[in-house]
């Protein structure tokens, strides 16, 4: 394992010796048609096996865990992939709910972490989702357009958002310009002005579902006011999405507008290869991504996405029969 830094981001590449040590524990996973990533029992039998996964892998995401850096963001690389992966997927709701190489990964990496997790509302509640432009959602604030992706924390209007989100890159856009973007409140607090820190502290500001909750967009959704910024103000947690959030005050109008500001001069840029694996720290991080251009010839941006949640028994009253996925 080698550990390196690109400027605020934290890079760990897997030497060819733990690519096949796990991509040989993928294979091992029961892989039989039973072998459903969203079933508990293959679950089971995957979080046995994280024990095995490479000593540098683990030591290095348990680092994160702790601590996520300046970047709150790790990017992985050198993970395995099968080459022979097929078309990208371009309809929407996508999901991988067969234990392939790369979902086995995902869900591997989920438990050096934490424990993999799902809203049912969302892309079917599945484990494993995939990222991927859909002919006719172009325009989408959501991961299945290709115009810019405005930053957001993940699921900022749920109580139990996720902990962390991993986006594994299976295939990358033709051009290779799709930008993955990610900035840490660590890298732009000491730039935001007092009066716009005290403004985000203070809870004038209410955030809706995203376009992907499709059964919330109706208004059943109670959102109450809160704070962008919670916890130490010299190391906030974060709850913002730029096109979920809306500001309740002029004061609130001003402040997400310098909060924007920074984060389009401050984020960390990835152009992510296949096996590559980009770890968010959801508190303290949003993400983001720049423009391309689909084809929709089977052969466009294709990542899989997997939610951490660090404390599974936090959302228990939410997730019938202490299964992984949120009623709601
Ligand atoms: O397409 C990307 O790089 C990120 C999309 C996104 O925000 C997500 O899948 O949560
Ligand atoms: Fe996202």
């Amino acid at each position: 394992m080698n550990l390196s830094d690109d400027g605020p981001l934290r890079i760990a590449t897997l030497d060819p010796g733990e690519r096949t040590q796990l991509a040989e524990l993928a294979r091992a996973l029961p892989g039989d048609e039973d072998a459903r990533v969203d079933d508990e029992r293959w679950i089971a039998a995957v979080r046995d096996a994280w024990e095995d996964a490479p000593a540098g892998l683990r030591r290095a995401l348990r680092e994160f865990r702790r601590h996520s850096g300046q970047a709150g963001t790790l990017l992985v690389r050198g993970l395995p992939v099968a080459d022979d992966v097929g078309d990208t997927p371009s309809v929407a709701g996508s999901v991988e709910r067969k234990a392939t190489v790369s979902a086995s990964v995902l869900m591997l990496i989920a438990h050096g972490l934490g424990d993999p997790g799902a809203y049912r509302p969302e892309k079917t509640g599945a484990l494993v989702q995939n990222v991927v432009p859909v002919p006719g959602q172009e325009n989408l604030q959501a991961n299945s357009g290709s115009v810019h992706l405005t930053y957001h924390i993940e699921n900022a209007f749920h109580p139990h958002r996720p902990d962390f989100v991993m986006l594994l890159c299976v295939r990358p856009d033709h051009e290779g310009i799709a930008e993955l973007r990610t900035c840490c409140t660590r890298q732009v607090i000491p730039k935001l002005s007092e009066e716009a820190k005290t403004n985000l502290l203070t809870p004038q500001f209410r955030t809706d579902p995203p376009p992907s909750f499709s059964d919330l967009q109706s208004g059943n959704h109670d959102a109450t006011s809160h704070a962008v910024l919670t916890g130490d103000p010299d190391d906030p947690n974060l709850c913002y999405d730029e096109a979920a959030t809306t500001p309740l005050t002029e004061a609130g109008v001003e402040a997400t507008k310098e909060l924007n500001d920074l984060f389009q001069s401050s984020f960390n840029a990835i152009r992510m290869r296949a096996g590559e694996l980009a770890i968010v720290d959801n508190h303290v991080t949003v993400h983001g991504r720049s423009a391309f251009t689909p084809r929709y010839d089977g052969r466009d941006r294709w990542l899989q996405r997997t939610y951490v949640l660090a404390n599974l028994r936090d959302s228990r009253g939410n997730r019938p029969g202490d299964g992984y996925v949120m009623g709601t």
